[in-house]
């Protein structure tokens, strides 16, 4: 590495995406295991912007039954738009950190408008592409990259001012196992890419990972990668809110961010979902940043 590269940490521990209580931790778990030292003993400036002032009430404001704390997702998500804006300007590779997954909608916000053409891979157990109308169960952390489509609450998809973030023919989904019937719809109607546990188990990591970073290289300006750590089996990852057997391993989790650090695509990422309290040791922690040294072009030789 020649000057010394700049990555730029956001934490956001945010839980009122959905209903398991923990996930607002997951900022402290993975500063906890060792991610700036690991970072910067990799040779990386790291500039820690710490955590994002969520205000978690108890009193049920908007417990709107089909969009679950919408107001206070709308307040986190402008201020993590703000903040990574800035951090981008000062030309830092944004790393965010959650939280739970609707945290996407106030990062990707802030990431979108830099960038003429985004690419996107949604790294993930699940789709995330349900609306109000369509969610099982009205937790926004199911919804974000719907929202990012332009799709979804008008207060959600305007964050930042601009609507849609991301085309569908730009979003890659890795990992997919647990789909909702009106997310399937969507799919099949905005022709979105989606390398399901089939694909994998059939082709290979390798051979998946290398046809969506040449479709990505080709048609894209920058790609941000949002990684939800239930993509990872249970096994591995077990402190995560909504875990789904039969999921990608940890090798091939390490694999696939190899290859993404070899191909130099990705310009800003996201680890989500990670939920120490329903954790073994701060496991999934410790895989997440494993993951993101990896990702950054940690090698084993
Ligand atoms: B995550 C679900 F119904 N699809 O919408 C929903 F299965 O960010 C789960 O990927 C969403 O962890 C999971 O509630 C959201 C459900
Ligand atoms: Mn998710
Ligand atoms: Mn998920
Ligand atoms: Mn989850």
């Amino acid at each position: 590495m020649g000057e010394q590269k700049k990555i730029s940490i956001v934490g956001v521990p945010m839980d009122l995406g959905q209903i398991r209580r923990g996930v607002d931790m997951g900022p402290s778990a993975m500063r906890y295991a060792g991610l700036i030292e690991g970072l910067k003993n990799q040779g990386f400036q790291v500039v820690d912007y710490g955590d994002i002032t969520i205000h978690r009430s108890t009193n049920g404001t908007n417990q709107e039954q089909k969009l679950r704390n919408l107001q206070e997702v709308i307040k986190v998500s402008e201020q993590l738009c703000s903040e990574l804006d800035e951090a981008i300007q000062k030309r830092g590779f944004p790393l965010v950190l959650g939280g739970d997954h609707s945290i996407s909608i106030g990062s990707i916000a802030g990431i979108a408008k830099h960038y003429k053409n985004l690419g996107v891979i949604w790294y993930d157990a699940h789709a995330d592409l349900n609306t109000a109308e369509t969610s099982p169960s009205g937790n926004i952390h199911g919804m974000p990259l719907a929202i990012n489509l332009g799709l979804g609450h008008k207060l959600l998809t305007n964050i930042g001012g601009y609507s849609p973030k991301v085309k569908p023919e730009n979003i890659i989904i890795i990992g997919a196992r647990s789909i909702d019937d009106g997310e399937r719809r969507l799919i099949k109607e905005k022709g979105i890419t989606v390398f399901t546990m089939h694909e994998i188990d059939r082709r290979g990591m390798t051979a998946v990972m290398e046809e969506a970073i040449d479709y990505l290289a080709k048609r894209t300006d920058g790609v941000h990668l949002s990684f939800d750590l239930d993509a990872i089996d249970p096994i591995y990852a077990p402190g995560v809110g909504t875990p789904v057997f039969g999921g990608v391993t940890y090798r091939e989790s390490h694999l696939a961010m190899e290859l993404l650090a070899e191909s130099e695509l990705i310009t800003s990422a996201e680890f989500v979902e990670v939920n120490p309290i329903l954790d073994d040791k701060n496991t999934t922690a410790d895989v997440a940043i494993e993951l993101v040294a990896s990702l950054l072009g940690k090698q084993l030789l």
